[in-house]
């Protein structure tokens, strides 16, 4: 069994969950926080480091290394996990998401999407049998199903056309993927905010048969109250016994928000690209760098934070490191933000193992400000 990929389950609290996704590569303790690597890096960060943060797994982008280097040049120099030096569990994103939001030309079809890079322009196109193949090519650990995302809000029609699509490509993923021990395909479910789209799209998953369910469509606009309104009924209509990962969340209320509703794994370049932006997330709000009342204050971003910036550098320092455009900005930042959000899925772990999650979401939001702190 251990070389097979499959998830023990712990403990609940409420619909909270903890447990553990086994891998080949390594275990995945959930609720699990995936940082992003989109382009064979977590921009900023060694490998070592980010694993120091408590990352057990990585996400990875299709649609970023299909253009640049190229899943053929990935598999001759070894895979992904060789590449850049990672060798615990990758998921990858299958592409479609990506298409839509930084490609240009796009053009939908049955089949798939044709469009330009936005890096050099040139013509691409995916479909899930080339998702599957890209994945495979790149040795990812968990792969995703091609999928479309709609935006929202939109017309309910075009959300039910739009999700009924992404079931027919989880259907020939599912079929392209094939049998391959050791590596996990997970079906995403759409619908958007509809619970009747929602539960066809659960049906639809099951019916196949996948390693993971992901909740697809959220984050997209539809803002935090209408978000959790879907949480508080769509993981529901998944099987208890996989895991549920909640794609592209979210901020620190997001996170604790969504483990309450019965999410296992989430993964946002928030943390990484706010700290390349002067933003820091702590157990207290948000530090904007930036601000010039920092520039003479000795105190560490966080007092009680165990990660190097906070250890070992004044707001002083990361505020003039930030204003003087130093590299070493963005490293400590990006380290500190990814500590914090481990920390807090640390922290939630913990608490719906001992049971006492209730509390410990109480005094998240009881010990944070709003705005600038
Ligand atoms: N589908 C895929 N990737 C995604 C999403 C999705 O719906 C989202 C939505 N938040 C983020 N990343 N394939
Ligand atoms: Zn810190």
């Amino acid at each position: 069994m251990s070389d097979r990929f499959h998830f023990t389950l712990h403990a609940t609290d409420g619909r909270a969950r903890t447990g553990t996704i086994h891998t080949p590569r390594g275990e995945i303790r959930t609720p699990a926080f995936m940082p992003v690597g989109t382009a064979a890096t977590v921009k900023a960060m060694l490998p070592e480091s980010v694993r120091a943060t408590g990352a057990d797994i990585l996400l990875g982008n299709t649609y970023h290394l299909m253009l640049r280097p190229g899943a053929e040049r990935i598999a001759r120099l070894g895979g992904l996990h060789r590449f850049m030096n990672w060798d615990r569990p990758i998921l990858t994103d299958s592409g479609g998401f990506q298409v839509m939001s930084l490609a240009a030309l796009r053009k939908l079809t049955e089949d798939g999407v044709t469009f330009s890079s936005h890096v050099d322009g040139s013509k691409h196109m995916l479909s899930p049998e080339t998702s599957m193949e890209i994945q495979r090519l790149l040795g990812s650990d968990i792969v995703m199903c091609f999928d479309e995302c709609p935006a929202l809000p939109a017309p309910e029609e075009d959300v039910a056309k739009s999700m009924r699509l992404s079931m027919r490509w989880a259907r020939r993923s599912r079929d392209a993927f094939g049998d391959r021990p050791g590596h996990a395909l997970f079906g995403i479910m759409q619908g958007g905010v509809t619970p009747e789209l929602r539960e066809e799209s659960a049906e639809a998953l099951k019916s196949i048969g996948f390693d993971g369910y992901a909740v697809g469509g959220l984050a997209v606009g539809e803002g935090q109250e209408a978000m959790f309104g879907v949480l508080d009924y769509a993981p529901g209509f998944l099987p208890t016994d996989k895991p549920r990962y909640l794609m592209g969340v979210g901020k620190p209320d997001d996170i604790v928000g969504a483990v309450q509703r019965g999410i296992d794994m989430m993964d946002c370049v928030l943390p990484s690209r706010s700290g390349r932006t002067g933003q820091a997330w702590t157990r207290r709000g948000q530090v904007n760098i930036k601000n010039a009342r920092h520039a003479d204050d000795p105190r560490p971003l966080d007092e009680h934070c165990t990660c190097p910036a906070c250890t070992g550098y004044s707001r002083a320092y990361l505020h003039h490191v930030f204003r003087a455009g130093e590299m070493i900005s963005g490293m400590l930042l990006t380290w500190h933000n990814l500590h914090y959000f481990q920390e807090l899925m640390a922290g939630l772990r913990g608490a719906i193992a001992g049971g006492r999650l209730d509390d410990f979401v109480a005094d998240f939001h009881a010990t944070r400000a709003e705005g600038d702190i």
